[in-house]
C-alpha cells in the first residue's frame, strides 16, 4: 500500500516535472539580445560623428567612472559588423535589439545635417542582419544626446519633442523599410531621475527637487511626437510598431499591512508609473497618488507651486495611448516598508517625496552589481501586473541580465542560473496570458557599462578590452542560450561542450 503511494507520488512528481521542460516557447516569440550605441560602438569621433553627453562627461570628468574608462573604443562594434553577426548566428537569434548614436546620424543634434557614413554604418549593420532572418528593433535613444543640445538644456527644455521629431524622421526614413520594431526611448526613468535628478548617469546635473519631473514631462511629449509621426507619416507604407521601453523594477509590500501596501504602490507610481500611467493607462496624465504628494511636499519646502509639471488636457489627451507595445527592462526588484529602511534625505528629490523604505533578503542570489540580486518570479509578477494595470497591452522584455566580475572569465555559472530563472517566469507569463512577444537577453557582448565602467560585465560573450582588436569569445551562458533557442524549452541539466561555437545549418 506504502509503496502503491510513493510510487505514485513520484510518477505524479515525474510527471509534473516532465511537463514543466516541456514548455516550449512558440515558435513566433522572438529570442534575442541587446546592445547600445554608447555602450559598444566605439569610433567616438570618426566619420562625421559629433559629440555626444557620454563623450563630454567620460572627457571632462573622467573620474566619474569607477575606472576612470570611456566608450571611445568599447567594443569597437563600429569596426566590427560582421563579427557582432556572426555571433548573433551563432547563437541563432531571432531579434536583436540596437540602439542609434543621435549625434552620428546627425553631428549637431539638427537635423539640418545628416552624416550618411554614420546612416551607412546601421544600414550594414541591419543589411547583414536580414541576410540571416534575424530582426532588428531599434531604440531611437538610449542615453547619448548630442552635447550640443544637452547645452541648450536637453530634456529641461520643451522643444527638446520638436528636436527628437525631426532625428525620428530622418530615422524613421533611412531606415524604416527594412525596420519594423521601433522603440523611442530607453529607461526614461534613467533619463529623467538618473540622469537630471541624481549624479549617476549623464548629464550628472543633480537638480534634484525639479530635474526629474521637468524631464519627465518633457521626454513623454518627445516620445509622442514621434509615435504620432511614426503613425501618421510612415506606419502605412512602412507597416512597422512603435512602442518604448521602461524599466520596472518588482516592488511587493515587506509585510501585508495596509501602509507597506501603499506604500508600495506609490513607490511603483515614482519609479515607472509616472512613464507609463500617461502612456498606457486609460485616463492618461500622471499617476494620481504622486501628483497630490508631490504638491503636498512642494508646499511644505516651500515652493510656491509643485514642482511635477502639470500636463495640459491637449498633452494628457496627446501622450495617452501613444504606444503599440510595452517595453519591458527588468533585472531585479525589492520589497517595500511604510516605516522601515528608510534613508535620510539631505536634499529634496523623488525620493524623499515619496518617503519609502527598500529592502532585499540576504538570501537573494548577489550580481557582480550592488544592485543587482536574483529576486524569485520577479519577471512574472512585473508582467502580470503590468497586464492588469493597463488593460493588456503587447509586451516585449527588452532587457534582462545578470553582472559577473571581470575575473569570472567564461565560466558564469551564476549567469546560467538567473537565465533559466528568468526563462522560467517568461514561460510562467505566457502561461498566465500575458500577450509577450519576445525576450531580449542584455546583452550580447560586454561592454562600457555607464559609471562601472568595464568593472561590470553582461555579455554571453566576454570581450578583451585590453585587446586593441576587441576578440569577442563565448562565455559557458551563451552555449546555454543557443541550445534554448535551437530547442525552444529550457534544459536545466543541459550541460554544454564549450570547445568549440559553430554556426548552426540555417542561421
Ligand atoms: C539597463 O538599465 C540599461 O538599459 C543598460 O544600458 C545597462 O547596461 C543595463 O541596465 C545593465 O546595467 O548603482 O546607483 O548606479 C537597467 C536599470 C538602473 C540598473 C540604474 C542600474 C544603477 C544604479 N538600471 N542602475 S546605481
Amino acid at each position: 500500500m506504502k509503496t502503491f503511494l510513493l510510487l505514485g507520488l513520484l510518477g505524479a512528481y515525474c510527471s509534473a516535472l516532465s511537463t514543466k521542460q516541456q514548455r516550449r516557447f512558440p515558435d513566433d516569440f522572438l529570442i534575442g539580445t541587446a546592445t547600445a550605441s554608447y555602450q559598444i560602438e566605439g569610433a567616438w569621433n570618426e566619420d562625421g560623428k559629433g559629440e555626444n553627453i557620454w563623450d563630454y562627461i567620460t572627457h571632462n570628468n573622467p573620474t566619474v567612472i569607477v575606472d576612470e574608462s570611456n566608450g571611445d573604443i568599447a567594443a569597437d562594434s563600429y569596426h566590427n559588423v560582421e563579427r557582432d553577426v556572426e555571433m548573433m548566428r551563432e547563437l541563432g537569434l531571432d531579434v536583436y535589439r540596437f540602439s542609434l548614436s543621435w549625434s552620428r546620424i546627425l553631428p549637431s543634434g539638427f537635423a539640418n545635417e545628416v552624416n550618411e557614413a554614420g546612416v551607412d554604418y546601421y544600414n550594414r549593420l541591419i543589411n547583414e542582419m536580414l541576410k540571416y532572418n534575424i530582426t532588428p528593433m531599434i531604440s531611437l535613444y538610449h542615453w547619448d544626446l548630442p552635447q550640443k543640445l544637452q547645452e541648450l538644456g536637453g530634456f529641461a527644455n520643451p522643444l527638446i519633442a520638436d528636436w527628437f521629431e525631426d532625428y525620428a524622421r530622418v530615422v524613421f526614413s533611412k531606415l524604416g523599410d527594412r525596420v519594423k520594431l521601433w522603440i523611442t526611448f530607453n529607461e526614461p526613468r534613467e533619463v529623467c531621475y538618473e540622469g537630471y535628478g541624481f549624479t549617476t548617469k549623464a548629464p550628472i546635473l543633480n537638480a534634484t527637487a525639479v530635474g526629474t519631473y521637468m524631464c519627465a514631462r518633457n521626454l513623454l511629449l518627445a516620445h509622442a511626437k514621434a509615435y504620432y509621426l511614426y503613425n501618421n507619416e510612415f506606419k502605412t507604407k512602412q507597416g512597422g510598431q512603435c512602442g518604448i521601453t521602461i524599466s520596472v523594477n518588482s516592488f511587493k509590500p515587506l509585510t501585508d499591512s495596509e501602509e507597506d501596501r501603499a506604500a508600495t504602490e506609490l513607490k511603483q507610481q515614482a519609479e515607472w508609473g509616472i512613464y507609463a500611467h500617461p502612456i498606457f493607462s486609460q485616463e492618461g496624465g500622471f499617476p494620481k497618488e504622486l501628483v497630490v504628494r508631490v504638491a503636498e511636499k512642494s508646499a511644505e519646502h516651500g515652493y510656491p507651486r509643485t514642482r511635477l509639471p502639470q500636463l495640459s488636457e491637449e498633452e494628457r489627451v496627446l501622450i495617452r495611448g501613444t504606444a503599440d507595445f510595452f517595453g519591458v527592462n527588468h533585472y531585479t526588484g525589492y520589497l517595500v516598508s511604510a516605516t522601515r529602511h528608510t534613508p535620510e534625505y539631505s536634499t529634496v528629490s523623488l525620493l524623499s517625496d515619496i518617503n519609502v523604505g527598500t529592502y532585499r533578503p540576504v538570501e537573494w542570489l548577489q550580481s557582480a552589481a550592488s544592485w543587482l540580486t536574483l529576486m524569485p518570479n520577479s519577471i512574472y509578477d512585473v508582467l502580470t501586473h503590468l497586464k492588469n494595470k493597463y488593460n493588456d497591452p503587447i509586451f516585449y522584455v527588452t532587457e534582462n541580465g545578470w553582472a559577473t566580475s571581470p575575473e569570472i572569465g567564461l565560466e558564469d555559472d551564476d549567469r546560467i542560473t538567473y537565465y533559466r530563472a528568468a526563462l522560467e517566469s517568461i514561460l510562467d507569463s505566457l502561461d498566465a496570458g500575458v500577450r509577450l512577444k519576445g525576450y531580449m537577453a542584455w546583452s550580447l557582448m560586454d561592454n562600457f557599462e555607464w559609471l562601472a565602467g568595464y568593472t561590470e560585465r553582461f555579455g554571453l560573450y566576454e570581450v578583451d578590452f585590453s585587446d586593441p582588436a576587441r576578440p569577442r569569445t563565448p562565455r559557458k551562458s551563451a552555449f546555454v542560450y543557443k541550445e534554448i533557442l535551437r530547442s525552444r524549452v529550457i534544459d536545466h541539466d543541459y550541460e554544454p561542450d564549450t570547445a568549440v561555437m559553430t554556426i548552426d545549418e540555417g542561421h
